[in-house]
């Protein structure tokens, strides 16, 4: 399987993230990208190519046109009230407050488009997370052009970023913006399989109310875990999407043991769904030793997911989403991808 890949996401990098109650060195940094490119080329996987530029019309599909222009602009709009450090947001429009009012002050749009404060925007942020929306949208056009498979190796992530919000280490929602052009490239059906650790809140809220696109998401139970306001298993969509969503909640310690029997009854909603090509939101984060995460999966069950992924016999786009074991991202991403290979 090929690799879409762009070095330009070294230009987000974000200073420090707030955990703990310390200001850390942020999780998600540009190594484990680097890691994971290094391991493709090391197993051989397939071709390296780099993303074409798609603009901003296939983003806009899935995405708020205020929120894309905000992001587009923010850091110039920050930097202009002679702030220097990352660009982050520290107040939000909950529950009794105003929902309906876009602020014009940059620290006011800061909160109205973010979930959190997991999401330091630099100056290198924009074309970073565009060029990450090109990696995902590079690998959709590979797919619709009948590959059989895609690694997309998107930095940063995308799958908590929703339609008007950013929001744990995600902007642009790279895997909802592949599966919209599929959509708009001759798929009737999509399904998007998420097995990062947290819940993936952004691509749900974009296609809760639609039925062409099937959402299935295994994580830690939001109960317990990020992010907390989204995830459980009463969610099964809306309107016409009635029934086009499914969570699988998980506890924290989880292993293969309950792990495996959830993603085969997941590929089981996938195969009665009928879908023309699947997007696979790839997390890591699952493993026994990442160090943000409590799941135990050990680097022997991320083989068995990728051959779970193979038996449903679709073209598939892998999407890179989350996994901060830094030494270790490489080896159990690629390990998905080779399960699936010797799956196939
Ligand atoms: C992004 B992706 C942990 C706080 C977690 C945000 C996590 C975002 C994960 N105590 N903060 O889904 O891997
Ligand atoms: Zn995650």
């Amino acid at each position: 399987m090929n690799t879409i890949y762009s070095h330009l996401h070294h230009r987000h990098h974000g200073n420090a993230e707030l955990i703990d109650g310390k200001l850390l060195p942020c999780f998600e940094m540009p190594r484990r990208a680097e890691m994971v490119l290094a391991r493709v080329r090391e197993v051989g996987l397939g071709d390296v190519a780099a993303p074409d530029a798609f603009g901003l019309d296939p983003i806009r599909r899935v995405h708020d046109d205020g929120f894309v222009d905000f992001l587009a602009t923010a850091w110039a709009e920050w930097t202009a009230e002679g702030r220097t450090h990352d660009a982050l947001p520290l107040v939000w429009p909950v529950r009794s407050l105003r929902g309906d009012r876009v602020p014009e002050y940059i620290d006011g749009k800061l909160g109205y488009y973010s979930l959190d404060a997991g999401v330091p925007i630099t100056a290198g942020t924009w074309e970073a997370i565009t060029t990450s929306a090109d990696v995902a949208l590079t690998g959709a056009r590979v797919i619709a052009d009948g590959a059989a498979s895609a690694f997309a190796l998107c930095r940063p992530p995308g799958h908590h970023a929703a339609s008007a919000a950013m929001g744990g280490y995600c902007y642009l929602n790279n895997a909802a913006i592949a599966a919209q052009y599929l959509r708009d490239h001759g798929c009737a059906r999509v399904a998007i399989l998420d097995v990062d650790y947290h819940h993936g809140n952004g691509t749900q809220e974009i296609f809760y109310q639609r039925r062409d696109v099937l959402f299935l998401s295994l994580h830690a139970d939001p109960r317990v875990e990020y992010p907390y306001f989204l995830g459980y298993a009463d969610e099964l969509g809306a309107g016409p999407g009635f029934g086009f969503t499914r969570n699988y909640p998980l506890p924290h310690g989880t292993t293969w043991d309950e792990y495996g029997p959830a993603l085969a009854d997941a590929c089981d909603q996938v195969r009665a769904f009928r879908p023309e090509t699947l997007v696979v939101s790839l997390g890591v984060d699952t493993y026994e030793h990442d160090p943000i995460s409590k799941f135990r999966l050990r680097a022997d069950d991320f083989p068995r997911i990728g051959a779970h992924i193979a038996a449903l016999d679709l073209p598939t786009l892998f999407v890179m989403e989350g996994g901060y074991a830094v030494e270790d991202i490489g080896v159990n991403a690629v390990s998905v991808l080779t399960g699936f290979e010797q799956g196939r």
